[in-house]
């Protein structure tokens, strides 16, 4: 059965499954999901008519397998077992553990700042809704940000603590990769790697991944990137070197 990915094209999380997905050879097809908007019908594919529901969600192995984590460790096994070497499991789960906390945090961040951007509000509508039905549509864009602020319960976070847990786990991950030789577990690529560097996406999203120019902006934390510019120069070298495309 062909494999599907539900995910959205700026999202960090859809990203990590994504290059697990290419770096094993696994072909897939993508499936653009909006929040709201596209959520019934993805239920309805998925077999799933209550209880939560995120992307990336992966369609046509064994059963639907969501969470970028347990999406990465299935496509593994469909390749080479490269990304999550047995004695090394663990400390790559911690890593991917740290990672997301960045992510948690960074998804308060840009989530504040579409909201206060009419464009970026507009680009994250599908794109046939992004013109001419645009008048009709702008206030699904606003329910979309409601919705996301209560069901990952972010409506009273601060910006600052958001920031300091960003913070957290990039200087940890500096450390790593200075003293680690280039990489945050053992002395290969794994999947560490790739959480890592999906983890300064609500930093500075890197230039490969699709979205509109409001919406990188309002992913793009500058006084951050300006602090962990080296952690984005290894980011972006390990895209150089490891992102291997299969389509
Ligand atoms: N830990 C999960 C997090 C996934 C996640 O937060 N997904 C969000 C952002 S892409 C989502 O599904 N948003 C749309 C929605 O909740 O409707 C993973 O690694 O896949």
């Amino acid at each position: 059965m062909p494999h599907t990915l539900y995910a959205a094209s700026y999202s960090p999380w859809s990203e990590k499954a994504r290059w697990a997905l290419d770096h094993a050879g696994v072909a897939f097809a993508e499936v653009a999901y909006t929040p709201l908007l596209s959520e019934a019908s993805f239920r309805f594919k998925r077999g799933s008519l209550t209880g939560a529901v995120s992307i990336p969600t992966l369609l046509g192995a064994d059963g639907p397998i969501s969470d970028s984590l347990r999406i990465a460790q299935w496509a593994d096994g469909q390749g080479d077992g490269s990304l999550f070497p047995e004695a090394q499991l663990e400390e790559i789960e911690e890593w991917n553990y740290r990672c997301e906390a960045a992510l948690a945090a960074g998804r308060i961040l840009a989530t504040r700042r579409v909201a206060g951007s009419e464009p970026a509000r507009r680009e994250a509508l599908p794109a046939p809704l992004q013109r001419a039905l645009y008048p009709f549509f702008a206030p699904m864009a606003d329910l979309g940000i409601a919705f996301l602020t209560r069901k990952y319960g972010f409506g009273e976070a601060s910006s600052e603590t958001a920031e300091q847990a960003i913070r957290k786990t990039l200087e940890a991950g500096r450390l790593v990769i200075r003293d680690g030789g280039g990489h945050p577990v053992g002395d290969r690529f794994t999947f560490a790697d790739i959480a890592l560097a999906s983890s300064l996406h609500f930093v500075s999203p890197h230039s490969s991944l699709k979205m509109g120019a409001a919406t990188r902006a309002c992913f793009t934390q500058p006084a951050l990137a300006h602090e962990f510019a080296d952690l984005l120069a290894w980011r972006d070298a390990c895209y150089a070197a490891h992102r291997q495309r299969a389509r």
